[in-house]
């Protein structure tokens, strides 16, 4: 297909099967001699274009694949081999490009394969029920709605997009240079079959410079989003693994099946978030590697809670049903919670199982009807075991140093605690330094 190029009319295109050419990409790939010469009388200004300036443009592959490999010549029947369109129409019928039983494939990068975005609300639809992009349709949008009912879909989009819906038998995977707002992103597929050439599965978003907004992500595999300022969304649906990297991260997430969720909740290119909000459902357990964040709040209605690694900057809390649970970083006054656990800063495992607490961490409090397990098999809280014996030596200690105090449990095996150097004078209720006159020990 060569240039057509339209003013205010509108360009359909209907056929078996599409071949866009792009001249650079059939030089590159040509390998026999025949498609060599026949790739050699293009030059690289050659390439394939549909460009529409008011009106829509409508494509539809309808050809039933049937027997035959695929060449660079002639694609496999019914599908569509696209690069180079684009209108100027503002409306949500823009672009519409369909395969009706085969592929929608990225055929070149002398241009953007699809442009489609005038305001107020130009829009692509496409649809391919064996895949669109594996090599990702490179596309600028204002609006998407894409459908695949056994394929992959995966899109680069080069600034904002916003999704209307998204929904893949197999793999989603959208890159966006601004923000992926909008409606909702699914993908129904249990394994990656139909992309050889990559074997990602679940929903993959990932913003490069934005934020990335969805009232809906649904996956019957992983779910992977990573923005650097924001990652929000309504309602989070996973099958095995959740991976959320922001700045700032907002989402309720229920798991599916039988499995435990694996995954990690973090800042964007590693290091902390500075504020994670969570709710975190699931049939069976949500095992992170890692939860890092300065602040946050992590509910879990139904399930367990595991974190490998979990580093709180400043307060977190992390609750169920039966447990209010607080890590707090900045102080050691007892806030009304059931368990209160303090690192000062360095990572720790936690576990949170209905009344059960488990950790490395300290815990300096901790209700009697709730159970802090650490590695020891200790069952108290730092008050519980240290009570008298810590406040009597502390004020003999160099408040600088973070003494180690060893205390017997009940089973007669040390406990051993670090105790940083937190001053525990109070005068009049309020603390006052260490050494001050008139200060008495709690
Ligand atoms: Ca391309
Ligand atoms: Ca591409």
């Amino acid at each position: 297909m060569a240039d057509v190029h339209a003013t205010t009319q509108k360009v359909t295109v209907k056929v078996g099967t599409l071949l866009m050419e792009d001249a650079n990409r059939m030089q590159s790939i040509a390998t026999t001699p025949e498609d060599v010469a026949y790739a050699n009388r293009y030059a690289a200004g050659d390439a394939a274009r549909i460009r529409v300036d008011t009106g829509e443009v409508e494509i539809e592959a309808n050809g039933a694949p049937g027997a035959g490999a695929e060449t660079m010549r002639v694609p496999r029947v019914g599908d569509a081999l696209i690069t180079g369109i684009e209108t100027g129409n503002a409306t949500t019928s823009a672009i519409s490009v369909v395969s009706r039983f085969g592929r929608i494939l990225d055929n070149g990068d002398t241009r953007l394969d699809i442009i489609a975005d005038t305001p107020p609300a130009a829009q692509l639809t496409i649809s391919a029920p064996l895949g669109i992009g594996a090599d990702p349709l490179d596309v600028r949008l204002l609006n998407l709605q894409a459908t695949s009912t056994g394929g992959v879909v995966d899109l680069a989009v080069q600034d904002s997009v916003n999704i209307l819906a998204v929904t893949a038998g197999d793999r989603v995977q959208i890159t966006a240079g601004g923000d992926i707002t909008g409606n909702s992103v699914t993908s129904t597929g249990a394994a990656s079959g139909t992309d050889p050439s990559n074997p990602a599965t679940g929903v993959i978003l990932a913003s490069a410079a934005g934020s990335v907004d969805l009232a809906s992500v649904s996956s019957a595999q992983g779910v992977n989003i990573s923005a650097p300022v924001a990652v929000s969304v309504d309602q989070i649906t996973v099958g095995t693994t959740l991976d959320l990297a922001s700045d700032r991260i907002t989402a309720s997430v229920t798991g599916t099946g039988s499995g435990v969720h694996g995954g990690s909740v973090g800042g964007f290119g590693g290091g902390p978030a500075s504020n994670v909000n969570l709710d975190l459902s699931s049939p069976t357990a949500f095992h992170f590697t890692s939860v890092s964040a300065v602040n946050g709040a992590i509910n879990v209605p139904q399930g367990d809670l595991w974190v490998d690694g979990m580093y709180v900057g400043q307060r977190m809390t992390v609750t169920n049903p039966q447990t209010n649970m607080l890590i707090d970083q900045t102080s050691w006054a007892l806030q009304g919670y059931d368990v209160q656990l303090y690192t000062g800063g360095p990572t720790f495992g936690l576990g949170l199982v209905t009344n059960h607490v488990y950790t490395d961490a300290l815990a300096i409090w901790r209700d009697p009807a709730h159970e802090v397990i650490s590695s020891n098999g200790n069952n108290t809280s730092s008050l519980e075991q240290v009570g008298s014996t810590f406040a009597d030596i502390r004020n003999d200690m160099n408040p600088a140093l973070n003494p180690e105090v060893v205390v017997d449990d009940a089973a007669g095996d040390n406990v051993r605690y670090e105790i940083p150097a937190v001053s525990l004078n109070e005068k009049d209720g309020g603390p006052c330094p260490e050494g001050a006159a008139d200060c008495e020990a709690k």
